[in-house]
């Protein structure tokens, strides 16, 4: 079988026995055990909003995923609060913070500040433009902290026009085979040959994560492109992240029970 077929006939568990990384390991047992493969993204400035959709979408997903310098009024409660839902409603927490510095300014920027990410995310991301430097920053924080932290790599974006295609997509994945104890995967395209591409050359340890997810459009504001969680899944992605698809919906908890089921 090659990388491809591995991806889409192995279980979970047997994809799981493809990795150390312990983070990749907990989501496989999650989704498993959850029997879902939903990240919902919930994109709002308002943190009595923010959970008011979590609170209702939180038993169909095994992962949320925040925009944490999007909400209007932060303290330090929303963490607590939402470590707290984390917690009850079993799930995981990713920071979309796209990490773009060298080495020693992303250490900061992950471990320091209003937001001290590596405190409560389980996983990040991160551009692969700065080279190896990116990840031994952030695994210096990650190996201080006790619970298991991992990071996804930007082999591909889903915007429109986007220049993570081709080699950079490919020398992304050579980087993340170089440092397979906190790299857990990729964000992979929504478009059928980038990510059945990216599904080919990504050893089968590695989870592929794809936005760009809506069942009513194909296109999005400011370039923004979206496939169905049928045709991402069939293309080669384990995990789908659905934004404005949900949270926008007016009843948030139908529309990701549907995309839990379609995924
Ligand atoms: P949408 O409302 O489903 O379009 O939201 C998609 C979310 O995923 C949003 O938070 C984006 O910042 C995020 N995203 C993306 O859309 N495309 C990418 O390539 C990456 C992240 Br990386």
């Amino acid at each position: 079988m090659n990388n491809f077929e591995k991806r889409i006939k192995l279980s979970y568990k047997q994809r799981a026995e493809l990795t150390e990384n312990k983070l990749t390991k907990k989501i496989f047992r999650l989704m498993e055990e959850k029997e879902t493969n939903l990240c919902v993204s919930i994109d709002v400035t308002n943190a009595a909003k923010f959970f008011s959709i979590l609170n209702e979408v939180a038993e169909h997903i095994f992962m949320v995923k925040t925009h944490i310098d999007i909400i209007d009024d932060f303290n330090p409660d929303f963490i607590k609060k939402l470590k707290i839902m984390a917690k009850k409603h079993n799930f995981l927490i990713f920071e979309d913070r796209k990490f773009a510095d060298i080495g020693k300014t992303v250490q900061l920027q992950y471990s320091s500040g209003i937001y001290k990410i590596a405190s409560w995310a389980d996983m990040v991301n991160a551009h692969s433009v700065p080279g190896e430097g990116i990840i031994q920053g952030l695994q210096v924080v990650a190996d201080e902290i006790e619970n298991a932290r991992g990071c996804l790599l930007l082999a591909q974006m889903t915007s429109k026009g986007t220049l993570a295609t081709g080699d950079y997509t490919k020398k992304t994945v050579e980087l993340a085979n170089r440092c397979k104890s906190f790299v857990s995967g990729f964000i992979g395209s929504s478009q059928e040959k980038e990510l059945k591409m990216l599904a080919s050359i990504a050893d089968p340890g590695f989870l592929i994560f794809t936005p760009g997810v809506n069942l009513d459009t194909t296109k999005g504001k400011l370039l923004q492109q979206y496939t169905t969680p049928e045709q991402v899944i069939n293309h080669g992605s384990d995990i789908i992240i659905v934004g404005s698809g949900i949270s926008k919906a007016e009843k948030p908890k139908e529309k990701a029970l549907l995309y839990r089921k379609e995924a």
